[in-house]
C-alpha cells in the first residue's frame, strides 16, 4: 500500500489506550466492529514484526543508560518507508503516539516510552537497513534509517571512500538515530557533525506523508530545507527512513599521541598549535586522571604513561599517506616532557590507545546509572567550567561521582554523575544552570530527549521555543511523535 491510501485499512476507531492494554492481542474485531491498532499494524508489518509479548518488548523499553524507560503497547518493526507509512497514518486516526527508535544507543531517553502507561507504540526502523551502491561520482551513499554506522562505514570503505562520522556506539547506532541526535562523535573538528554530512532526506510524517528529497544536489536553493530541519529534531517531527549523504576520501594512515598534561588549558594550548600545524587532526579528546583509573581498572588496562597526570589529550591525524612524521614534527615543539606522552602509529597501538578513551562510557556505566550531562562550553570557558563544576559537586553533591571526558577540540564536555537517585534531577538542574552562567550549551551532541527538556530555556530563548512548538504543531497537529521529547508540555 502507498502512502497515499490507507483505505484499505477498514474502519479505524480512535484507540482508548486501556482497551489496547487490555487486549492488545485481539484479532478479532471489538465491540464497534473495528479492528484493534495491533490487527491493523500486523497487516501492515506482518505478524512476526508486531512484538506484544513483555519479554519481547523490554529491550526497546529501556534506554542505554538504564536511566530512562517506561511500557509500551506493542514494538511495530516496518521493513519499506510504503510500511512506516501505514503504521504512522493508523497511529494518526488513533491519536496513538509513536516513539521512534533506530539502535537505542541514545543517552537522553528519546528512544524509549516516555511513560509506564503502556499506550504508546514503538516504531523500530532496524529493518530499514539497505545500503544503495555507492555513488563514486559524487561521492555519496544513500542509506536506509537503520543501516548501522559500523555497517555503513565498511560498506563504504569497499569504494576507498569513508563515511567521517564515528562514534564509540557504532556497531549499533543507526544512520537514522544519528540524523535524528545530529550526533557529533570523535572527528567533528575536521568533518562537523551529522548535519554536515546529510544532504538530503527521506522521511514520514506523522499523518503518513511521504516526503522526499534524495537527489544528493550540491547546489539545491529550492524553499526550505526540510531534511535539515529534521536533522536534530528527536523524532518529533517526523520518522527518518533513508538519507543521501555525503562521503569524504579514506585516509587510511592514522596516528595517535596520547599526551599526559597538568590543565585542561594546558590541553587547549596544544590542541591550538597543533591545529595550525596538522590538517590531517581530526581528534582532540580529553579525559582526566579519575576517569583513566576506572577506565584502567573496568578494562583491565595497564595505564598508557610511566607516571599519572591530572590531564589526558588524546590526539589523533589521518591521511592518505603516512602522517606519523607530521605528528612527530607537530609534537616536538610543544616540549612535553619526554615520558608524557604514548605514540601510536600502527592499527593495533591506535586501537589500543583509544580504549583509554573510548571505553569511559562502559566504565561510568558500571559503577551506577549514570546522569549523563553532554555540554558545550565556549572555548575559553573551558578551564572555568571544570574547575567549577569540581567545586559544585563537591559542596552540594559530596557523595557523588564525577566523571568528566570529552571532545576537548569541540568545547564538549560529557559530565557523567553518579551517585544520586536516577529520579532526582537535582545534580542536572544545578550542572545544566552552570554550564549556561558560562555562555555553553546544555546539549552539545545528544539532544534534549527527556532527560533535558525541562531545562531547553537555559539554552533557547522564548521565542525561538515558541517558533520550535510552531513547527512541531504544523509537521504534527495530533503530537503523537515522541511526545515527552524536547518539549515539557508546558
Ligand atoms: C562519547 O563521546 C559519547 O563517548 C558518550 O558521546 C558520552 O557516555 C557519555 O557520556
Ligand atoms: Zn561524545
Amino acid at each position: 500500500m502507498n502512502s497515499s491510501d490507507h483505505s484499505q485499512e477498514g474502519p479505524i476507531q480512535p484507540l482508548q489506550p486501556s482497551a489496547l492494554c487490555a487486549d492488545p492481542k485481539a484479532s478479532t474485531p471489538n465491540r464497534a466492529g473495528s479492528r484493534s491498532l495491533e490487527e491493523v499494524l500486523v497487516g501492515i508489518v506482518g505478524r512476526s514484526n508486531v512484538l506484544s509479548d513483555d519479554e519481547l518488548r523490554r529491550p526497546y523499553e529501556v534506554d542505554w543508560t538504564r536511566r530512562f524507560s517506561g511500557r509500551s503497547a506493542l514494538v511495530v518493526r516496518p521493513g519499506s518507508t510504503d510500511e512506516v507509512s501505514d503504521v504512522l497514518a493508523a497511529c494518526s486516526q488513533r491519536s496513538v503516539s509513536v516513539v521512534t527508535q533506530g539502535g537505542n544507543t541514545g543517552l537522553v531517553g528519546a528512544s524509549v516510552p516516555p511513560d509506564d502507561t503502556g499506550t504508546c507504540i514503538v516504531l523500530s526502523t532496524r529493518r530499514l537497513a539497505t545500503i544503495q551502491p555507492v555513488d563514486k561520482a559524487a561521492s555519496q551513499v544513500t542509506v536506509g534509517a537503520g543501516a548501522t554506522l559500523a555497517g555503513l562505514q565498511q560498506a563504504v570503505a569497499a569504494e576507498g571512500l569513508a563515511f567521517p562520522v564515528d562514534l564509540a556506539a557504532r556497531d549499533s547506532a543507526t544512520v537514522g538515530g544519528m540524523i535524528a541526535t545530529n550526533a557529533g562523535g570523535l572527528h567533528v573538528i575536521r568533518y562537523g557533525a551529522m548535519r554536515q554530512r546529510v544532504l538530503g532526506v527521506e522521511a514520514v510524517l506523522a499523518d503518513g506523508t511521504v516526503i522526499s528529497h534524495l537527489g544528493g544536489l550540491l547546489k539545491d536553493n529550492t524553499g526550505y530545507d526540510l531534511s535539515q530541519l529534521l536533522v536534530g529534531s528527536e523524532g518529533t517531527l517526523a520518522v527518518v527512513t533513508a538519507a543521501r549523504l555525503s562521503l569524504v576520501p579514506e585516509t587510511p594512515h592514522r596516528a595517535v599521541a596520547l599526551l599526559g598534561l597538568t590543565s585542561v588549558a594546558a590541553a587547549l594550548e596544544v590542541i591550538d598549535v597543533l591545529r595550525g600545524d596538522l590538517p590531517g587532526l581530526q581528534a582532540a579528546e580529553l579525559f582526566f586522571e579519575d576517569g583513566l583509573a576506572l577506565v584502567c581498572s573496568h578494562a583491565r588496562l595497564a595505564p598508557p604513561l610511566a607516571q599519572s597526570y591530572p590531564v589526558y589529550l588524546l590526539v589523533e591525524v589521518a591521511g592518505r599517506t603516512d602522517c606519523s612524521d607530521d605528528l612527530f614534527e607537530a609534537l616536538s615543539v610543544l616540549d612535553l616532557p619526554e615520558d608524557a606522552s604514548a605514540i601510536g602509529v600502527d592499527t593495533s597501538t591506535v586501537a589500543k590507545l583509544w580504549e583509554y578513551r573510548e571505553r569511559h562510557t562502559e566504565a561510568v556505566s558500571a559503577i551506577g546509572i549514570p546522569h549523563k550531562l553532554d555540554v558545550t562550553l565556549p572555548h575559553s570557558r573551558l578551564p572555568t567550567f571544570e574547575k567549577q563544576v569540581r567545586l559544585l559537586l563537591e559542596r552540594d553533591f559530596p557523595a557523588a561521582v564525577l566523571v568528566l571526558f570529552g571532545h576537548a577540540g569541540d568545547g564538549n564536555l560529557h559530565v557523567n554523575v553518579v551517585g544520586p537517585d536516577p529520579d532526582d534531577d537535582a545534580v542536572d538542574e544545578a550542572v545544566l544552570t552552570l554550564v549556561a552562567s558560562l555562555g555553553g550549551s546544555i546539549s552539545a551532541e545528544h539532544g534534549i530527549g527527556r532527560a533535558k527538556a525541562r531545562w531547553l530555556g537555559l539554552s533557547r530563548s522564548a521565542s525561538e521555543i515558541a517558533t520550535m512548538k510552531a513547527v512541531k504543531t504544523a509537521l504534527d497537529p495530533l503530537g503523537i511523535l515522541n511526545p515527552a521529547t524536547l518539549f515539557t508540555g508546558a
